[in-house]
């Protein structure tokens, strides 16, 4: 019986570490996008990135069937006014991260198919200089603030 369970649990640990090591070593966390008005065009999506790689990677690009296209993109202050600023890639070194949050680094949705609803979920694929295409699921959240004021002011 001991030797039953003993097996048992070498098989459930087996399975676990095999579906955490996917082909990637970058691990993508709370991916989120902030819930858009109904008029909105474009749409932000947030997300922090891990490396547990041994060697650099970078993100170079992304996209989703919600929207038209996307941009990476990077909020700066540049003299008291708040712009974004397309940026091409985002190195993420290995044993690094990089987090994007709303004031920050963010993936832009131009040309939104439809208004982001707070709970609703989809698709994104994120594309790496190494670990190639990974795809990913969008949580949508209420986020505090409409997606077309400022950001940066809350969070
Ligand atoms: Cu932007």
């Amino acid at each position: 019986m001991r030797l039953l369970i003993l097996a048992a649990f070498f098989c459930l640990t087996a399975a676990a570490s095999a579906s955490a090591q996917t082909n990637s070593p970058i691990e993508i966390a709370h991916v989120w996008a902030r819930a858009t008005q109904a008029s909105a065009k474009n749409g932000a999506v947030y997300l922090t990135l891990m490396n547990h790689g041994t060697s650099d990677d970078r993100l170079t690009g992304a996209s989703t069937p919600v929207a038209a296209k996307t941009q990476l993109h990077i909020t700066v202050n540049e003299n008291g006014v708040m712009k974004m600023r397309p940026i091409a890639d985002v190195p993420i070194k290995a044993g690094g991260s990089a987090e994007f949050k709303p004031g920050g680094m963010h993936i832009m949705l131009l040309g939104l198919k439809h208004p982001l609803k707070a709970g609703d979920s989809f698709p994104l694929t994120l594309t790496f200089d190494k670990a190639g295409a990974v795809e990913t699921m969008v949580m949508v959240e209420e986020g505090g603030a409409p997606s077309n004021t400022m950001p940066g002011m809350k969070m």
